[in-house]
C-alpha cells in the first residue's frame, strides 16, 4: 500500500537535499554518502505527531532480500525523530537504487539484533564508533518486505 500524505521535507539541508537528487533521478544519483562512497537507501515513512510523509537516507544495509535500519544519528545522545515514527507506524517504503517497495519495520532484541548489527558494522562500520561514543543503546530495525495486496498474509501482516 503506497503510503500517502502530504510530504514534508527534512529541515536538514543535506537530509533534503540527498533525498531530492535520489528521487528525482530515479535512484540513480545521489545512490551514496559522499564522502564514503557507500550506498544509502532512503526510507518513506509517516511522522509520528504531524501525520506528514517524511523521508531519510539510511546506510544501505542488506541481507537477503531485508534492510536494517540503524538508529545512529551520528552517535547523538538521542534517537533521531524517525526512530519514533517506525514505533507508531511501522509501515514504510524503501528506494535502493532504482527499486522502491512496501516493507514492515520491525525493532530488533537479543541474537537477532547482534547478528544485525553486525552486518550494520560490516557495511558501515563507524556505527561501531557512533555506539562508543554513546550512552544510549543505538536501536536497529529490520525492514521487511510486506506480502503485496490481495496475498493471504497481507492481512496477518497489518
Ligand atoms: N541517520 C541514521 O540514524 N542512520 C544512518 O544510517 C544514516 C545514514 C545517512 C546517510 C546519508 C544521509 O544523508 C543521512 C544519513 N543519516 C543517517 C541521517 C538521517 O537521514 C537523519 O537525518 C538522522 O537520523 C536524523 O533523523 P531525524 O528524524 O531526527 O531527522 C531530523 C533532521 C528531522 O527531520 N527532524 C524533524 C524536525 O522537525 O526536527 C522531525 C521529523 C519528524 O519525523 N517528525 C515527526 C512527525 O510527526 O513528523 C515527529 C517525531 C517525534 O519526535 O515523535
Amino acid at each position: 500500500m503506497p503510503l500517502e500524505g502530504e510530504y514534508e521535507p527534512s529541515p536538514a539541508q543535506w537530509v533534503r537535499d540527498q533525498v531530492e537528487l535520489y528521487e528525482s533521478s530515479g535512484g540513480t544519483r545521489g545512490t551514496t554518502l559522499w564522502e564514503t562512497g557507500l550506498p544509502v537507501v532512503i526510507v518513506t515513512m509517516r511522522g509520528a505527531k504531524s501525520g506528514r510523509i517524511r523521508k531519510i537516507p539510511l546506510m544501505r544495509v542488506e541481507h537477503k532480500g531485508r534492510y536494517a535500519a540503524v538508529a545512529s544519528k551520528g552517535g547523538f545522545p538521542q534517537h533521531p525523530a524517525w526512530y519514533s515514527n517506525l514505533k507508531a507506524d511501522p509501515h514504510v517504503e524503501l528506494q535502493d537504487g532504482p527499486e522502491r517497495r512496501a516493507m514492515t519495520a520491525r525493532e530488533l532484541t537479543g541474537d537477532e539484533k547482534a547478528r544485525w548489527w553486525q552486518r550494520a558494522v560490516a557495511a558501515y562500520p563507524p556505527y561501531a564508533e557512533y555506539q562508543e561514543k554513546t550512552h544510549r543503546v543505538i536501536p536497529v530495525f529490520v525492514l521487511e518486505p510486506e506480502p503485496p495486496a490481495g496475498h493471504p498474509d497481507a492481512d496477518r501482516r497489518r
